[in-house]
């Protein structure tokens, strides 16, 4: 790989699960890093992710700046990338979650859908040669039979699929129309102990730790059938990373290739706190949604045979690292 001391990169959504963990990759590979964090009427609400990486704004030797903005401002984005000039762009913001997306879906399609066209349009506007990365998702292929890979046929299931799927093909016409180099990285779902705490894995995680310390004793889910290829989440901010430093701007399913249902995660993050998921896993309506996507299991074939990214963490081993994590949280407390 090439040497990436001295590069700059602008990554949207830093504050978030992936965003975090792309930020540290850069920076431990020498990257000036941009990302932009929402305002929110506390100083530290939504930084928390960031708090191992976060540098005091006058210290002179620092490598990581935070701008307040939103992908829903178009000229905030025009002059935030005339003013940094950044090689690479990762567009990982967005509202990402599938059952939110329900609630409000046209608010999700102007951060989700809108926000990556503003920021296609907003690098054409500066004239800079950046290469971009758009974060796309296995939720755009929704009913398809698994399991799936590039060429597989998109039936999104959710205004956040939809939404994505927008996103996904303005990419691919930007790279078609202008030459540019954006590239959509069609990531299967990947998980951390950084998880947003209403993802089913984080939940699960963190009640099987909550509950082994007798702090609560029933956690409620919805539909324990959902099939889905759980990764680790540092790995698919390396493959994000190793897309942009490809010769060609080509899209890649990102995923482990094997798979498990909810109760086959519940059930092994439950025995590693050493219980029953049986005991404790309550069924909530609520927590179903309008239209489900029944079984989503990545095909890596691609990007293993021409990046070289291959997923070691599997879902097994994850919910076991989670569960470790969120117990170890509540023996060092908030
Ligand atoms: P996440 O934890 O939900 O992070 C989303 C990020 O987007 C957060 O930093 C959030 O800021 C930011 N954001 C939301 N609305 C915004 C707006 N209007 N303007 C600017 N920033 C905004 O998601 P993730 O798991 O890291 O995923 C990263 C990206 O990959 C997302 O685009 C997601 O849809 C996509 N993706 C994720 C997976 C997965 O399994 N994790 C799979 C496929 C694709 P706050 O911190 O202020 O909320
Ligand atoms: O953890 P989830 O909410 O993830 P979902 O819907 O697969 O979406 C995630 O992965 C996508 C990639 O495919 C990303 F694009 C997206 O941004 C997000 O990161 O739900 C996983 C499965 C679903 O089938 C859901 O119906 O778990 C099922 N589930 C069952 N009970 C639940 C619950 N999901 C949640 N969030 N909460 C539950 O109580």
């Amino acid at each position: 790989m090439s040497d990436t001391t001295g590069r700059t990169a602008l990554i949207t959504g830093i504050s978030g699960q992936d965003g975090s963990y792309l930020a540290e990759l850069l920076l431990a590979k020498g990257y000036q890093v941009h990302g932009i964090v929402r305002h929110t009427s506390s100083l530290i609400a939504n930084t928390s992710r960031l708090d191992m990486i976060y540098q005091d704004p006058h210290e002179t030797e620092r490598r990581l700046f935070l701008h307040k903005g939103d992908v829903t401002d178009a000229g905030l984005l025009v002059n935030l990338i005339r003013d940094i000039r950044p090689d690479e762009i990762y567009n990982l913001a967005a509202q990402s979650h599938v059952r939110v997306s329900f609630d409000l879906p046209d608010y999700t399609a102007n951060v989700t859908a809108l926000g990556a066209i503003r920021l296609l349009e907003a690098v054409r506007a500066s004239g800079i040669e950046a290469r971009i990365y758009q974060a796309s998702t296995s939720e755009m292929f929704g009913t398809a039979a698994p399991p799936q890979h590039e060429s597989t046929a998109f039936h999104p299931r959710s205004p956040y699929g939809v939404a994505k799927l927008f996103a996904h093909w303005a990419t691919v016409n930007y790279r078609e129309s202008y030459g540019m180099f954006a590239a959509s990285g069609i990531a299967f779902n990947h998980e951390s102990p950084r998880r947003g705490e209403t993802f089913v894995t984080r939940k699960i995680t963190r009640a099987a730790a909550r509950i082994a310390a007798g702090l609560e004793k029933k956690v409620y889910l919805g539909n324990l059938d959902a099939v889905r290829d759980w990764g680790y989440a540092p790995e698919y901010t390396e493959a994000m990373w190793r897309m942009l430093q490809h010769d060609e701007p080509v899209d890649y399913v990102i995923a482990t290739g094997r798979a498990a249902t909810v109760r086959d995660f519940a059930e092994a993050a439950f025995a590693h706190a050493g219980l029953d998921w049986r005991d404790h896993v309550e069924h909530d309506d609520r927590y179903e949604r309008p239209a489900e996507v029944p079984e989503l299991v990545g095909d890596p074939a691609k990007i293993e045979r021409e990046i070289g990214w291959k997923a070691r963490v599997h879902w097994d081993e994850l919910a076991r690292i989670m569960v470790d994590a969120d117990r170890n949280a509540l023996r060092i407390g908030p």
